[in-house]
């Protein structure tokens, strides 16, 4: 598929999608908020695929929604439809995709662009990265999953700071208060996650996604609900082919060899 604002490359197992609207500090219109949502679906059906990293184009991770082209549509613009039938697909498919998503951070991750970064599993900043939820200065509410995201990865009141005052955190906040895993120099970013990316591409896949879902699920359930969807979903891991390579590679005194499923 050709893609016009994202670029999209498959190697080792790992799938690379850029935001690439570098001019605009990848801020999203809706091509190319359907393109990312479009090329998730496709990478989560592609066996080929194991892990996906998300980066941006340029200084900017993504700068949130293009407000040119939403200034652009006029008074009939309804952002709640916006919302529900762009972003919202978009940060689902993140959050359903049964594979890693690493973001590569490497710079101002801003507004939608924000709720986009919560919405991977692991982020690694470069040390120039930054984080803003600039929506306050347009009038606005967190949008794009931030609610829900933020809180609980730094806490309510940190996260409800940040809303407030839109302040720029930095990477080196952001891996203090747990919003990301990693900060690296700028000039290491793309090696060092495409390393660990081509790493997790060799692993148990299927137990991967599977961990996902029972991580994601647990917010919502009771403890003994928690307990009892763990033990469903390991019967099903227990079952797989990566966990019978596993326990013999271990026996055996060698590598395993997983095949993802
Ligand atoms: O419709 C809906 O669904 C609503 C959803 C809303 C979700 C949201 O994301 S609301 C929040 C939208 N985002 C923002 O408010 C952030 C706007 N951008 C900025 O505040 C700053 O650009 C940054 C702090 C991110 C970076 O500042 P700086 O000084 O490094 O760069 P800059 O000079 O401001 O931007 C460089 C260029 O990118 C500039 O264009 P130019 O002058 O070189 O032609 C600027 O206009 C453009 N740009 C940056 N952000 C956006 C943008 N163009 C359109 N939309 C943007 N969001």
């Amino acid at each position: 598929m050709n893609y016009d604002h994202i670029l999209y490359d498959v190697a080792e197992g790992v799938a690379t999608i850029t935001l690439n609207r570098p001019q605009t500090l990848n801020a999203f219109n809706d091509a190319m908020i359907a393109e990312t949502t479009a090329v998730i679906k496709q990478a989560g059906r592609d066996e080929a695929v194991r892990c996906v990293v998300l980066t941006g184009n340029g200084r900017a991770f993504s700068s949130g929604q293009d407000l040119a082209d939403v200034q652009s549509r006029g008074d009939n613009f309804s952002i709640g439809a916006h919302l529900r039938h762009g972003y919202h697909q978009l940060i689902l498919q993140m959050v359903n995709l049964e594979k890693p998503i690493i973001g590569a951070i490497n710079g101002v991750a801003a507004g939608a662009g924000c709720g986009v970064a919560l919405a991977a599993d692991i982020r690694v900043a470069s040390d120039r990265a930054s984080f803003m939820l600039a929506f306050s200065r347009v009038g606005l509410i967190p949008d794009s999953g931030v609610n829900w995201l933020l809180p609980r990865l730094i806490g309510q009141a940190r996260a409800y700071e940040m809303a407030i005052t839109a302040d720029k955190v930095s990477a080196a906040q952001a891996l203090a208060w747990g919003m990301v895993n990693r900060v690296v120099p700028a000039d290491q970013l793309m090696a060092t996650v495409l390393a660990w990316a081509t790493s997790l591409a060799a692993g148990p896949t299927l137990a991967y996604g599977l961990t996902k879902r029972a991580m994601n699920k647990a917010w919502t359930t009771s403890l003994a609900e928690a307990l009892g969807y763990e033990a469903y979903l390991q019967e099903i891991a227990g079952r797989s082919e990566d966990s019978g390579e596993g326990v013999l590679a271990f026996l055996g005194k060698r590598e395993p060899q997983f095949k993802g499923r």
